[in-house]
């Protein structure tokens, strides 16, 4: 009985899609089709790269018909939508995902074979979409896999970059950077919308008309245009949209004039400059040169977004908008603070498109945006110079200098003008214009009519008072009538703080894991806590346990499913719970290494054909993947094998046997191209690896192995091959961490430090799982003075260790590498992350590691507990607590 329209609508849009249940003999017949109608290869031939785009585009259809489904019923119902905004969206590859998702690998596996080709086969042939750096833009995708799965009305918006994160490769000089051009051959998943294109403005003027509304006007004008990516989720038919912006100008750009006139440069210098914007990926993590780019990039995803999310609003409402009705709608997340330009972009629009006042803007606004802070790292807290907006996005820092005097009104009517250092001192760690004039209004309400001294507030925090000296004194009238004044320090740049502005616009503020939410309250932002307390949340990130367990680890996967007795464990993570009482089950636990062991096989021939070396399977599996740098102490990693090596060399072969088990060391990740320290890690990394692996004495027992070019699909096949994996970062530096989750759900037992997400997992899987070491968050300001202060007193194992690279084993002396690890003139920061001080115990826990792995009874124990008890760590369960606590949204099944 069909009791609404809903309903109704529900049904008819079920009919349509329960056509598409197809079987092997269909999707093969489908495949054929896109073989043949495909124009980008030639007709005769079926080789692996047709069979690819052949296989995804016949995936596509039932994808467009699924998304177009999911889109109509959203228009339909206009129900509340969230979207997600980041500049980065690490999608990995697709195809197998999307049948995964779909069920039907089985048919496609059975179609291929039929045409001549093996599924995995024909998906190897994908390029990784790698339109992010790391953890930030991974977490992005993860979470579109959810929202779909949970039927979340939810969209994510970013660009559409040409080339995505760099291929990385190794040589004998250690990293080099090329080119990744993801787009060559084109993306089977995207579908252009032409009819979905918006204008965006740079530079121009702000012109105010006689009413007191403003115009922006002049400037460069380009293009923006829509490619949807349809996000399938799991046994669901919701599928949702990641669109991704393209930029471009409009034909009557190109100067032909010029290009008649032979040039053919200046003909096309608007185009170029438009496209230029979506060229390269920013690399992220640290600072950098080409900030205009960068700044114009944000703002594309920003005003394309909201003009977007503002038409769709406009148009689901029909003819009674009522903008108060807004953020009834619409929930936008800003992932960090790379959109927060679309703060002001929709107060904007608003005000000046809209005709809506200040007032109701700025309310809408906050109840229309969030913010995730993911770093607390000071060099990746944004900070744009005033006068590079005020340039780029005039009309913009108007809009932000309100945002500012909103803020400063908070402050004095929460904190009083009766204590002015208190003030200054709240002015200097809150405001967002950083060494910037306050405004007279502020000023004026400043000044106490009995004083008659001149009070300067300056930009450093300080405060300065001077005496009127009477009637022929230098000090005018009005000095004296504006008695506070404010200074900024000419020396410094005036900046505009984007974190202070998604705090003060933002109704919701979280961190990423426990640890990391709380240091945001009581240290990152701990004035903006004090103001609005009940802003500030936590979102334990979580992962996708689709693609970082079903899919990319079948074999366990089937384990799980027999022993649990259900595959529901995949939407519903809970279930894994369950394996912990058949932990000690001598045959669950032959099964599950089983598993393992085939899992690891799989990466001795994916190390083999990456790096020409051949490790054992029979070794244990040590793994740290994730980008290179200082804080995630790749560093001491390698110095704990370096340790571990010395050791072995001093000792005879049946003592060395006794003392350590075989162990392959694999490492992973990407340097940001010119972190200089980084890069050195890496050829460090490298060169140990060509001494070690070739010792022949050492043999099997030991080796180290740098795997190139780490990435999402590199990761799917490490991740079930791991048997121990490193999260070793220095204690309150890692703000979550989320490959820690993938490799516990994996079976794989984690060392590390008590940070980010790593102290949830022990948690979880138990304090006895869990190989714990170094110093706590707490503890690390006073270790860190104690340095500085030349009052540390080095373990002499880590002093050893340094002599024993300086002696040039290795090649060479690492001069740089092991001085800044001592602080010498020279390199700045002496141990600035704390790798002597953790060295000891990081060696004396590997040790542990060692001995437990002997154990091998107890370590399959150890590893089933891992899965079991990484349950919490599903981006379900983020996704449900930001939809429930920031979102406000509901699922909407379509069926
Ligand atoms: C990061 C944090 O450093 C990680 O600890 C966290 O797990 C992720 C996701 O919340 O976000 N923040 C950040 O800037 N990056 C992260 O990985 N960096 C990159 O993505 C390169």
């Amino acid at each position: 009985v069909l009791s609404n329209p809903h309903q109704k609508l529900q049904q008819s849009i079920g009919d349509a899609l329960d056509r598409f249940d197809p079987d092997a003999a269909s999707v093969s017949s489908s495949i054929k089709y896109h073989a043949e109608m495909t124009p980008s290869f030639a007709p005769e031939k079926f080789e692996l790269p047709k069979a690819f785009y052949a296989t995804a585009e016949s995936v596509r259809d039932m994808l467009i018909v699924n998304w177009n489904a999911t889109y109509k019923y959203y228009e339909k119902i206009n129900v509340k939508q969230a979207y997600y905004l980041s500049m980065e969206f690490l999608q990995g590859r697709a195809l197998l995902n999307s049948i995964g998702n779909l069920e039907l690998s089985g048919a496609y596996a059975e179609a291929l074979t039929k045409l001549g080709h093996k599924l995995e086969d024909v998906a190897k042939q994908e390029p990784d979409a790698a339109l992010g750096n790391g953890g930030l833009g991974r977490l992005a995708s993860c979470f579109l896999d959810s929202l779909a799965t949970l039927n979340y009305p939810a969209w994510g918006y970013g660009l559409r970059y040409r080339y995505g994160l760099f291929k990385q490769l190794i040589t004998k000089d250690g990293q080099e950077e090329v080119a990744e051009s993801w787009l060559e051959m084109g993306s089977p998943w995207e579908i252009v919308r032409n009819d979905v294109s918006y204008p965006v403005k740079f530079y121009g003027e702000v012109i105010s008309g006689p009413d007191g509304k403003k115009e922006w006007v002049g400037g460069e004008d380009i293009t923006v245009v829509a490619y949807d990516v349809p996000i399938p989720g799991y046994k669901t038919k919701t599928t949702i949209n990641l669109r991704l912006w393209s930029t471009k100008v409009a034909s009557s750009e190109f100067d032909l004039k010029a290009y008649n006139a032979g040039e053919h440069a200046k003909a096309y210098e608007a185009l170029k400059k438009a496209e230029k914007i979506c060229y390269v990926l920013y690399p992220g993590d640290e600072s950098h040169e080409g900030k205009t780019l960068r700044l114009k990039q944000q703002y594309t995803l920003c005003s394309a977004s909201l003009q977007d999310i503002i038409a769709q609003f406009e148009r689901r409402s029909g003819e009674a908008i009522n903008w108060n009705n807004f953020a009834e709608k619409v929930a936008v997340q800003m992932n960090d603070t790379h959109p927060t330009l679309c703060i002001p972009e929709l107060i904007r629009i608003l005000m000046d498109l809209k005709g809506l006042s200040w007032t109701e803007a700025w309310n809408i606004t906050q109840r229309t945006v969030a913010y995730t802070n993911h770093t607390v790292l000071p060099e990746a807290l944004e900070k744009w110079s005033l006068n590079l907006l005020k340039e780029l996005l005039p009309r913009h820092i108007e809009i932000i200098e309100l945002i500012d005097k909103e803020l400063i009104d908070t402050i004095i009517y929460k904190y009083g003008t009766e204590d002015l250092e208190l003030l200054q001192e709240k002015f200097k760690e809150m405001r967002i214009l950083d060494n910037i004039e306050l405004p007279s209004s502020i000023l004026e309400l400043l000044v106490k009519p009995e004083e008659s001294t001149i009070i300067t507030l300056e930009a450093d925090g300080e405060i300065s008072e001077v005496e009127p000296e009477g009637q022929d004194s230098n000090i005018s009238d009005t000095d004296k009538k504006i008695k506070v004044t404010f200074e900024p320090d000419l020396q410094l740049p005036k900046l505009v703080r984007m974190a202070n502005l998604c705090v003060v616009s933002g109704h919701a503020v979280n961190g990423v894991a426990e640890i990391h939410s709380e240091i945001v309250k009581k240290e990152v932002f701990n004035e903006f806590y004090k103001l609005w307390p009940e802003k500030f949340q936590n979102k334990t990130n979580g992962v996708t346990p689709r693609r970082w367990i079903r899919f990319c680890n079948p074999e366990l996967s089937k384990i799980i499913t027999k022993w649990i007795g259900t595959e529901d464990w995949v939407l519903n993570t809970d279930k894994l719970a369950e394996l912990r009482k058949f932990a000690d089950n001598d045959k669950l636990q032959s099964e599950w290494k089983e598993a393992k062991r085939l899992a690891k096989e799989i990466v001795v021939s994916f190390i083999k054909d990456k790096t020409g070396y051949v490790v054992s399977p029979d070794a244990m599996f040590d793994i740290q993947v994730k980008r290179i740098h200082e804080y995630k102490r790749q560093l001491l990693n390698i110095l704990g094998i370096v340790y571990r090596y010395k050791k072995m060399k001093e000792m005879s072969p049946e003592e060395r046997v006794l003392k350590y088990v075989p162990r392959v060391c694999i490492f992973g990740g990407k340097a940001f191209a010119t972190y200089v320290q980084a890069k050195r890690i890496v050829k460090f990394i490298t060169d140990v690896g060509a001494t070690i692996n070739h010792d022949a004495e050492i043999g099997d027992l030991l080796k180290v192995v740098f795997v190139p070019d780490y990435n999402v699909s590199v990761a799917e096949v490490l991740i079930p091959g791991s048997e121990l994996s490193q999260h070793i970062s220095t204690a309150g530096m890692e703000a979550s961490g989320t490959s820690n989750m993938k490799f516990a759900m994996n079976g794989c037992l984690l060392i590390g430090t008590l940070d980010g997400a790593n102290v949830e997992i022990r948690e979880e899987v138990g304090d006895e799982n869990f190989f714990l070491f170094g110093a706590e968050a707490h503890e690390i300001a006073d270790l860190r003075k104690e340095r500085a202060d030349g009052k540390f007193v080095p373990d002499p194992r880590f002093e050893e260790v340094k002599a024993f690279v300086r002696s040039g084993v290795f090649g060479a002396n690492y001069d740089e590498l092991m001085g800044s690890l001592e602080g010498n003139e020279g390199y700045g920061r002496a141990d600035y992350f704390l790798v002597g001080k953790d060295f000891p115990s990081y060696v004396e826990c590997q040790e542990q590691v060692d001995e437990a792995y002997r154990d091998q009874k107890k370590w399959t124990k150890m590893s089933i507990l891992n899965t079991a008890g990484s349950f919490k760590f599903s981006s379900d369960r983020t996704i449900h607590q930001y939809a429930k606590d920031i979102w406000k949204i509901e699922p909407v099944a379509l069926q």
